[in-house]
């Protein structure tokens, strides 16, 4: 028995406050522990975070939201939202709204690679702009090209002021691929040509935090995908560090500040997947989540976009979805503020939060059929023991689509 099982078989606040903050902060990371413990810890994170130097020039948050559309009222019901994705009780929503006003003391750098900054635009949208974005207004956002008033030498001098002044303290978010090799300079920035793989590396080596968002970062992406021109590569291939990936192409808001609420109220890494994509989002398949499960289950699938299955609602299998084989929670979180997400919008999921998605998932209007078994899925996925649940209900899968689609196809005369 380690020191921290032992902890927490007193699973007491009182013997727990001989610890320290790092040693509590593995002991949440192990799971084994009750929730009237976690939530002293948290308010010891919480509290240590205000003792941190404040960051010039930050709005407080309640200045933030005086000045935007939203009420506390609303945005309590967002704290209680993002409380409930990270699978904490509803008790817990006063401590994650105390922790999104601590937020701006852990200063952000926010890089791009080859991309085509979707992944920002997830998450800003900037004509109608949630409280997922304002938390953006209100952080301390040190760089990030997209948004940032600075251009040119200036750009790049805050640039080397951040990782120095900060260093040690940052999170690093990380969106697109990364030239390497030969072709490294395919991807340079700055009047001085640094390349981007150089400029990743140093801010890796020097962050607190990794995080990478969107997919071309976790995996290398669309710029990775055959013939790779540029020799596009991850992240997690340029640093020796632990890399948070948060996949999708682009990946939610929800998905993107949950990741940065959950290093906040933790101050570790979350819980990670053999892909190392936080297991809170990305636990599950897309097929186990979705609302149009029970047409698959049923045998009733769109033969054709347009027909009357479509129209009904039925199963997009037969037109390329590729939930089966998809890690994510795109349904219960959707995208642009809840409003929908791939499959609702009536088109197959694309496997967008799988490496080597682009290569490997075949023709986007086509299933995957007897291909089923090639796929980046084949051996890997959540975890060890969804694996293994996994490529049995897949089989089960297979099975299925073959019976159901005999039975859509007496259903359907025409065919
Ligand atoms: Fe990649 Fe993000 Fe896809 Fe685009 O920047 S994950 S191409 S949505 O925007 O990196
Ligand atoms: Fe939903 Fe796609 Fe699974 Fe059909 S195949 S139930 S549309 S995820
Ligand atoms: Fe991507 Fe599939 Fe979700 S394509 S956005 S993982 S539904």
């Amino acid at each position: 028995m380690n020191e921290y099982s032992l902890l927490f078989k007193f699973n007491s606040p009182k013997i727990l406050n001989r610890y320290s903050i790092k040693e509590k902060q593995m002991a949440i990371e192990s799971r084994d522990i009750s929730y009237d413990t976690l939530y002293s810890a948290f308010q010891d994170r919480i509290e240590q975070l205000k003792r941190l130097p404040e960051i010039e020039g930050r709005e407080p948050l309640e200045k933030v939201m005086e000045e935007s559309e939203f009420s506390r009222r609303d945005f309590m019901k967002w704290a209680g939202a993002i409380t409930a994705m990270l699978s904490l009780p509803a008790n817990f929503t006063p401590l994650m709204a105390d922790a999104v006003k601590v937020a701006d003391r852990l200063p952000i750098i926010w890089l791009h690679m080859a991309e085509c900054t979707g992944c920002s635009e997830s998450l800003l949208r900037s004509a109608n702009p949630s409280i997922d974005s304002l938390i953006f207004d209100h952080i301390s956002l040190e760089y990030q090209e997209t948004i940032m008033t600075a251009a040119g030498w200036q750009a790049e001098e805050n640039l080397e002021n951040a990782i120095k002044k900060y260093k040690g303290r940052y999170i690093l978010m990380v969106e697109g691929g990364i030239p390497s090799g030969d072709t490294e300079h395919y991807l340079t920035i700055g009047g001085h040509g640094r390349s981007g793989k150089s400029t990743a590396e140093e801010a890796s080596e020097n962050a607190a935090a990794i995080f990478a968002i969107g997919t071309c970062s976790a995996f290398g992406g669309v710029q990775a995908a055959y013939p790779n021109p540029s020799n596009a590569i991850s992240l997690s291939d340029v640093t020796n560090k632990t890399v948070i990936n948060v996949p999708g192409c682009p990946p939610s808001e929800k998905n993107i500040v949950g990741t940065l609420m959950h290093y906040i109220l933790y101050g570790t890494l979350p819980a990670l997947d053999v892909y190392n994509r936080p297991k809170w989002a990305y636990r599950l398949r897309i097929h186990d989540l979705c609302e149009r499960r029970g047409h698959f289950d049923a045998g009733e699938f769109v033969e054709q976009f347009g027909d009357e299955g479509a129209k009904d609602g039925y199963c997009l299998y037969k037109v390329g979805c590729k939930g089966p084989y998809t890690f994510n929670n795109c349904s219960k979180q959707k995208f642009n503020q809840g409003t929908s997400w791939p499959v609702q919008a009536g088109f197959g999921c694309m496997g967008c939060s799988e490496p080597d998605f682009w290569d490997t998932m075949g023709t986007v209007n086509e299933p995957l059929a007897d291909k089923l078994y090639n796929t980046t899925f084949g051996g890997l996925g959540s975890d060890a023991t969804a694996d293994r649940v996994g490529m049995t209900l897949l089989t089960a899968t297979a099975v299925g689509i073959a019976g159901h689609a005999v039975i859509s196809a007496y259903k359907n005369p025409k065919e």
